[in-house]
């Protein structure tokens, strides 16, 4: 491959003319854009450790009321965009958000699409749409782009979530804004058993729900059990995996970022190939070891890391004995409607 000519091998007379009809040479940068054989992503292997970061976050609590803040959330930032940039990945925003007793985040509804994690604590919810769907540890509750949705807290501790959003590709679009709204009329509590065996879907006089998401929340001990069932059912399956669905549709939760929940099996080892979308893991229950080329993150539970894409990534279940359980989100949504998923051997 030939070396291309450098910016500084044009006489600098050339180079300002050029610049002053907005114009610029391709050659000297083509291969910074289109790199040999494969991306040079700036996300870099990053870990959060939820016991560094909750006395953090608690701390946000008493610095800053919840009217000063409307979402009090620290952003897991990769140091590899530069933390200014609030972002896991290209696609992908982070963020641990805290809601103390009695606080209310106000409805709003935004153009990049939202998921939350429930961490830690008993007694919030988020209204969606006017269906207030309860938090606790391990449900996953969607608020895909352009629906309202507001957080409360009746209960007596400190709760804490994992926000997932595909903020920074909506904001790189140029398409990312927020309206505010009223505070909802309840409507009705989210019912979360509709959707509850898969395969089969409710069906009202022969007509399916026309609902874009017609599933809100996603209770953890309906994810859990759906892996211990697959666990158990194939005994010799390597990835025990499985997919947030559009129970309607079959197709992935929202539009941009997947999301998936995986079991390790005691003692396991399990090696995912290198795929062209990043990937987040969080530790809903147990310990697992994240290795990504060669940063190995030890991750306790809560514990959240990302990796870039590209890259072959093994996870490890750290106890011999006890299964471990972890939330994944990735890009794999979009790299697919764009065409540019790859998995590579
Ligand atoms: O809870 O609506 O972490 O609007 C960032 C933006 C959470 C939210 C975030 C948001 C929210």
């Amino acid at each position: 491959m030939s070396d291309l000519g450098r910016l500084e091998d044009l006489p600098a007379d050339y180079v300002a003319a050029l610049r002053a009809q907005n114009l610029v040479p391709l050659w000297p940068s083509l291969r910074a854009v289109m790199p040999a054989g494969k991306p040079q992503p700036r996300t870099a292997p990053t870990r959060w450790s939820y016991a560094a970061l909750k006395p953090l976050l608690l701390r946000a609590g008493e610095l800053t009321p919840i009217e000063k803040a409307e979402r009090r959330v620290l952003v897991l930032a990769n140091p590899g965009h530069t933390l200014e940039k609030m972002q896991a990945s290209s696609a992908i925003y982070l963020g641990m958000q805290l809601l103390l007793p009695g606080e209310w985040a106000p409805s709003h509804r935004h153009t990049p699409n939202a998921v939350r994690m429930v961490v830690e604590g008993e007694g919030a919810w988020t209204t969606v749409e006017g269906e207030k769907c309860p938090m606790g540890r391990g449900d996953l509750i969607l608020t895909p782009t352009g629906l309202w949705h507001e957080h409360g807290h009746d209960g007596d501790q400190p709760v804490v979530w994992l926000d997932v959003l595909d903020l920074p590709l909506v904001h790189y679009l140029e398409a990312s804004y927020h309206v505010n709204g009223q505070r909802q009329a309840q409507l009705a509590m989210r019912g979360d058993r509709a959707f509850v065996r898969a395969g089969v879907a409710p069906t009202p006089v022969f007509e399916r729900t026309r609902k874009a998401y017609p599933l809100l929340r996603y209770p953890w001990a309906d994810t859990k059990a759906a892996l211990q069932s697959l666990a158990v059912d194939q005994p010799d399956l390597e990835c025990v995996m499985v997919t947030y669905l559009n129970p309607e549709t079959g197709g992935d939760a929202e539009n941009i970022l997947g999301f998936y929940a995986l079991m390790l099996r005691p003692g396991q080892t399990l090696s995912l190939p290198a795929r062209s979308p990043a990937s987040v893991f969080h530790v809903i229950e147990g310990g697992a070891e994240v290795q990504v080329m060669t940063d190995r993150f030890a991750l306790a539970e809560a514990d959240t890391c990302c990796a870039p894409g590209y890259t072959p990534i093994t996870l490890r279940n750290r106890s011999a004995t006890a299964p471990a359980f972890v939330f994944a989100a990735d890009e794999a949504p979009l790299h697919r409607k764009l065409g540019l998923y790859e998995v590579r051997a």
